[in-house]
């Protein structure tokens, strides 16, 4: 079970409808695929989507961290010291993408070495989440349009809706315009990527009152502290940290301090390893919790799953599943399907998927 090797393979896939949003854009999946190899001959993979408008983190960035340091630091651990690896990278400050996906490599090393799947060592809990489409910036005919489309085909029944803009009117009328052309019977929450000011973030939610938002997620920046728990402290439904708690530290002080009084989970920043340490926070604290998309390809979508099936809370709410639509191709020899509304676990050892060969030599960056 000792670990022997870590590879980083930069990889680009163009998306066929980019998504646009307060923090960036995502035009082409600019990803590293990490395998870690055991000298049992069983090779682990992840996949980390750097995100510089969220972390600061480029393809280059983790393709070097991972290469110049984490590599390193833990060839020659055991797939059974987890802790010894997470503390190990994190001699290193930052980089919470790149670490995500060499713990998550890890963990699938380990299920495929002992014949089991990731989510049953996980938790257990469940075999599937229920899906949440992301619906970037757009005019409000072309996103009512996205959003039935995706309900019909996929029977997805809860959308986030980026928000964010300046005028704030011109979000608005979108998110009226998805309640009135979809009903009631679907789910909408608003995500600002910080693009607001508190007292727009006000004016905004006050205006989508009678539109039975479940969420807001990130409307002004954490960094805006009084701001910010003005603003949390007369939201009515529960308010999102997502980039502004990345770290368990960060979760405790934004829920303790009244900056948020829900957490997003992304697998991605926090790997399997950390993101344990996030919901069992959560749960101790009595906040709700939602499995965020960090625009994860579908090899990080399948770690979110797998992730979020493993426990209650995180099966309450629809998790974010579906963008991987958007893009033009993927990697996986066998793609995933969502249906009736969810997107389930694969049965087999790890994470249950793999890798196509010709895929990835066809999108690879390093050769
Ligand atoms: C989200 O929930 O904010 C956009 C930026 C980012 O870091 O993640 C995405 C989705
Ligand atoms: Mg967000």
């Amino acid at each position: 079970m000792k670990i022997t090797e870590i590879e980083a393979i930069p990889f680009a896939i163009p998306y066929r409808k980019p998504l646009y949003f307060a923090s960036g854009s995502v035009e082409v999946a600019q990803h590293v695929l990490v395998r870690v190899h055991t000298d049992d001959g069983i090779v682990g993979i992840a996949e980390a989507p750097p995100r510089p408008f969220t972390y600061g983190e480029t393809q280059a960035s983790v393709v070097a961290v991972v290469n110049q340091l984490f590599g390193p630091a833990i060839v020659g651990t055991s797939l059974l010291e987890r802790e010894r690896i997470m503390a190990r990278l994190n001699r290193t400050v930052g980089n919470p993408v790149a670490k995500s996906a060499v713990d998550m490599a890890v963990w699938d090393a380990l299920g495929r070495t002992l014949d089991l799947p990731v989510t049953d060592l996980l938790g257990g809990y469940s075999d599937r989440m229920r899906v949440s489409h992301m619906l970037g910036f757009d005019e409000p005919a072309a996103m009512v349009a996205e959003a039935e489309r995706i309900r019909d085909r996929y029977g997805v029944r809860t959308f986030k809706v980026k928000v964010g803009r300046t005028p704030y009117q011109l979000d608005t009328a979108v998110v009226r315009a998805l309640r009135e052309g979809l009903g009631d019977d679907v789910e909408l929450y608003v995500d600002g990527n910080r693009g607001w000011s508190a007292s727009i973030a006000a004016r905004a939610m006050h205006e989508m009152k009678d539109l039975g938002l479940l969420f807001a997620e990130e409307l002004c920046p954490a960094d805006d502290v009084l701001g910010r728990r003005w603003l949390v402290g007369q939201c009515d439904v529960p308010f999102i940290a997502d980039e502004s708690a990345v770290t368990p530290a960060d979760v405790t002080r934004e829920i303790l301090g009244g900056a948020a009084t829900a957490v997003s989970i992304k697998t991605a920043r926090t790997g399997f390893t950390y993101s344990q340490r996030v919901h069992h926070l959560a749960e101790g604290l009595g906040v709700e919790v939602v499995m965020g998309n960090q625009i994860d390809g579908q090899l990080g979508t399948m770690c979110t799953v797998v992730f979020g099936s493993a426990f209650r809370l995180t099966t309450q709410r629809a998790g974010e599943l579906s963008n991987f639509l958007d893009m033009s191709d993927d990697l996986l020899t066998e793609p995933l399907q969502i249906t009736d509304g969810t997107l389930a676990v694969r049965p087999g050892a790890g994470l249950g998927v793999d890798i196509d060969p010709d895929k990835l030599a066809h999108y690879r960056q390093d050769r």
